[in-house]
């Protein structure tokens, strides 16, 4: 754990008692502060109990009059659609609102840190789709390197229950909008943008203000390096707002669209090849086609944002290549679950929106697609154009119908999960992939979409040994 340092003998409040909120509160614990907890659910609230910590409802008239901070969870709306009620208590009592990862940065850097030889470096990546592998990747990098790396943020894992970092260390953050939005402190060493598509628009007030939380992690107080992904429109204007000419290598711009080229430090994957190149001169280069734990050109977008932050704290082209070649991937990402009769079974149920699911429909051929759920804000639409390789769509979803009748190709209503891996196995033929790509969010049907992926994980494998 990282001891929270700065509220040393005051009061901090703590509302949502899910992962990041019991390790915040823990955290402040020991770095001297006295915690009162607050969680919307009585059953959240009564297990933080049970672990011995103090409660406080937080929605009473002068509940913060000796609160010194209010320490939020990403899941809970501050602003967009509208702020829950303990937050709007805060800010009416004028008490500074933070998170974990502010909480995080500012608690990070300890007299201690003067004593190593080389102090640990963060890096944090953010964006749309990706952000997830990335992550995993760079972590996996490091290791193989030889270095000591830790993984947390977005990703599963409460940023503040790292262990305090070593010499030399590592620490990799998955950060998202809701995370970087709130942090009062976010000063990585390196910070990583990996793309943007429309999420969480309902969170962040539309588009611009989606875009206006993620370019935060490269504003307040800027990191040494910025590894930014220049295809869409946003990307492009981040990289050119914090370069100061051409040649500015302190930004590393990625692409899987453009053959970058000119005086800076560019990484781009064009037909597979991933190419590196630095003031004008190719310095590395991969052959990415045979990588199995990064398949499809989203992958290659990974392995270039990836082999960036990577080259960016000084690793060897070949050290990267060699953890690249032997990253098995992450689950429900484009993972491979079973290959049986020449028809391969892929589980990306984390394609939880149109664009990572045309992604994932790029990255194959000869597609059984299962698709459908809880459809998101601005629907289907920018779907149609990615669903060339789909021999036929099977639709799960409670709105199984509606969502089937706006897909462009032939679709099957099959509602339940069990219905849609029968019908696609059933007519599937050697060269096929049968993948779950839903396009959507899981929550009409499962709790969060892992439970989705292992639902399709278990019918395919029960399907085959039966
Ligand atoms: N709660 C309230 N009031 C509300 C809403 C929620 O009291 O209005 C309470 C809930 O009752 C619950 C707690 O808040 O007890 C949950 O807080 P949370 O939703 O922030 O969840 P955590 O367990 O703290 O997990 C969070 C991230 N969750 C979200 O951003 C929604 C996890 O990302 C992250 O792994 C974890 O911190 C550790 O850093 C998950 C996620 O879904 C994977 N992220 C979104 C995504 O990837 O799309 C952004």
């Amino acid at each position: 754990m990282i001891p929270v340092r700065g509220f040393c003998d005051q009061k901090v409040a703590v509302l949502g008692l899910g992962r990041s909120g019991i390790t915040a509160a823990r955290a402040l614990e020991s770095g001297g502060a006295t915690p009162l907890l607050w969680d919307d659910s009585a059953e959240a609230r009564a297990r933080a109990e049970d672990q011995g910590f103090s409660l406080r409802d937080l929605r009473k008239q002068g509940a913060f009059d000796d609160i010194a901070a209010l320490i939020t969870s990403p899941g809970i709306p501050n602003l967009y659609p509208s702020p829950n009620p303990v937050i709007a208590a805060a800010l009416h009592a004028g008490v500074p609102v933070d998170n974990d990862i502010g909480l995080f940065f500012r608690s990070l850097a300890t007299p201690e840190w003067e004593n190593f030889d080389t102090p640990p470096r963060v890096i944090a990546v953010t964006g749309s789709n990706g952000k997830s592998t990335t992550s995993a990747l760079l972590h996996h990098i490091f290791q193989q390197a030889g270095k000591p790396s830790q993984l947390a943020g977005n990703i599963g894992r409460g940023v503040l229950d790292l262990d305090p970092p070593q010499d030399g260390a590592v620490i990799v953050l998955e950060l998202s909008s809701y995370q970087i939005e709130l942090a009062r402190s976010l000063t990585p060493d390196v910070a990583v943008f990996t793309n943007l598509s429309p999420d969480h628009l309902d969170r962040h007030g539309g588009m611009g203000g989606y875009f206006a939380a993620k370019r935060r992690l490269f504003a307040e107080g800027g990191p040494d390096r910025a590894v930014i992904g220049v295809d869409e429109p946003e990307g492009l204007f981040l990289a050119g707002q914090l370069s100061e000419g051409a040649g500015d290598d302190r930004v590393i711009r990625i692409s899987v669209q453009h053959k970058l080229s000119g005086p800076g430090w560019n990484v781009f994957a064009r037909k597979g090849f991933l190419s590196e190149q630095r003031k004008g001169r190719q310095t590395g280069s991969i052959d990415l086609r045979d990588i199995a734990g990064l398949p499809g050109s989203h992958n290659h977008q990974n392995a270039c944002a990836a082999y960036a932050a990577a080259r960016s704290l000084g690793l060897a082209p070949r050290v990267i290549e060699a953890s690249l070649r032997s990253f098995a991937g992450l689950p429900h990402r484009s993972q491979l679950i079973a290959e049986a009769n020449g028809i391969r079974y892929v589980n990306d149920s984390k394609a939880t929106n149109t664009d990572s699911a045309a992604k994932a429909l790029a990255a194959f051929s000869n597609i059984r697609w299962i698709c459908g759920g809880l459809e998101k804000e601005g629907g289907l639409g920018d779907l149609s154009a990615a669903t060339g390789s789909v021999k036929k769509a099977y639709v799960i979803g409670r709105d199984a119908a509606g969502f089937a009748m706006q897909l462009n190709v032939e679709a099957e209503i099959c509602t339940t999960m069990a219905d849609a891996v029968a019908a696609a196995m059933r007519e599937a033929e050697p060269g096929d992939t049968v993948l779950l790509a839903p396009a959507a969010a899981s929550f009409d049907q499962y709790d969060n979409f892992e439970q989705r992926g292992d639902d399709f994980t278990n019918q395919v494998r029960s399907r085959l040994t039966s």
